[in-house]
């Protein structure tokens, strides 16, 4: 079974770019608030296989995108490590045990798949029901991004506690890394284990740091996890998406990791003279294009396609998730119009 998703992150020929869009199942889309409604809240609809399946599939089902991404959340590590999640309706998510101290860091447990099982059974689930339709993208948030909600409580705009740390206590914050890294390496072994067929690792704040603390504290733990999960999956492409991260291209590009996501404020073409020979490049339309006419979507998209010269190599997406008020129609004219331009000869 060939998939241009999977060949294009491998620098195999496409028929043509294949584009899949980050949150693509989620709030804009009216028949994903029904099923949350009939989970109860969004913890529930990720815990119960069936209905992470159910939504995993929306998206599919009514665009002719080229990947799904499980249904899930990168918070459910530090659910399994037992700090509370609870999202509350209306706001961002929090945890009712956030870490304070050493203590804290040494009573958690490592391994925490045994309380993931929800999660593979999601994969194994939507595995099934995709059949050759699409390949399957698991994912797990990067032990930098992980550790920021974990030490503020939730989500934050100045990552006060985290930096506090970061400066005060540094040994203390890679304790806490290096065990959330051997966490994600076993998570992301288990879903590929389950059905899934390439792997992304979200580092939403890696973009917050400086140079060197980037390579130091965020970097350097992603690393960890390619060199950990290509150790048993030598042929599952990894892609790394650090936010923000269009000052590092070189040192992602240098992991061994197969694609590069990019966010929108970088040019595609500047980004592929840098690093298109090592890596597929992921991104990297602007999310709020997606509020434009379809007039004005087709033309951003034609935008993007054209800074991408190579022949193979390039995945389509927005340069992070869709917004919750995005008209689904405009989601239809983006995935077409991708296909549209960009079908080879
Ligand atoms: O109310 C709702 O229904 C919850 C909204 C929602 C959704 C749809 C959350 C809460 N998570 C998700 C799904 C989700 N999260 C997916 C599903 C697959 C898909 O893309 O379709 C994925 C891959 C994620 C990953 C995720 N969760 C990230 C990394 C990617 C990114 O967007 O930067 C992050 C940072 C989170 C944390 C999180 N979960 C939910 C929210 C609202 C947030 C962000 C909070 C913040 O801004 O700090």
């Amino acid at each position: 079974m060939s998939f241009d998703y999977i060949n294009a992150l491998l620098k195999k020929p496409v028929s043509r770019t294949p584009i899949w869009v980050m949150r693509q199942a989620g709030r804009y889309l009216p028949e994903y608030r029904a099923t949350r409604k009939k989970a109860g809240d969004f913890m529930s609809l990720c815990k119960n296989p069936e209905l992470a399946c159910e939504v995993t599939m929306q998206p599919i089902d009514r665009f002719d995108l080229d990947a799904a991404i499980l249904f899930s959340d990168i918070l459910t590590i530090p659910d399994a490590m037992g700090l509370g999640l609870y999202f509350s309706e209306g706001e961002g998510p929090k945890f009712k045990r956030p870490i304070q101290t050493l203590a804290d860091i040494k009573a958690i447990p490592s391994e925490v798949n045994n309380d993931l099982t929800y999660v593979f059974d999601a994969v194994s689930t939507i595995k099934t029901a995709l059949g050759t339709r699409a390949p399957l993208i698991g994912f797990s948030g990067s032990p930098w991004t992980l550790a920021t909600y974990m030490i503020e409580g939730g989500s934050s705009k100045t990552f006060a506690k985290t930096k506090a740390m970061l400066f005060n206590d540094p040994k203390i914050l890679h304790l806490l890394l290096d065990k959330l890294a051997d966490s994600v390496i076993a998570y992301l072994d288990q879903q590929v284990l389950s059905g899934a067929d390439s792997l992304m690792v979200f580092d939403t704040w890696g973009g917050v740091l400086s140079k060197a603390n980037y390579l130091d504290f965020s970097l350097s733990y992603m690393q960890k996890i390619v060199n950990g999960v290509k150790a048993k999956h030598p042929n599952t492409p990894i892609t790394l998406f650090s936010k923000n991260g269009g000052k590092h291209l070189n040192e992602i590009a240098n992991t061994g990791c197969d694609g590069v996501g990019i966010d929108w404020t970088v040019e595609l073409s500047e980004v592929e003279k840098q690093i298109g020979s090592e890596v597929a490049i992921q991104g990297n339309l602007d999310p709020a294009v997606m509020y434009g006419t379809p007039e004005v979507i087709r033309t951003e998209v034609k935008k993007v396609l054209s800074q991408f010269k190579g022949d193979t190599g390039h995945i389509f997406n927005l340069g992070h998730g869709i917004t919750p008020d995005v008209n689904p129609e405009n989601m239809k004219v983006l995935v077409d119009s991708v296909h549209e331009f960009s079908t080879r000869p």
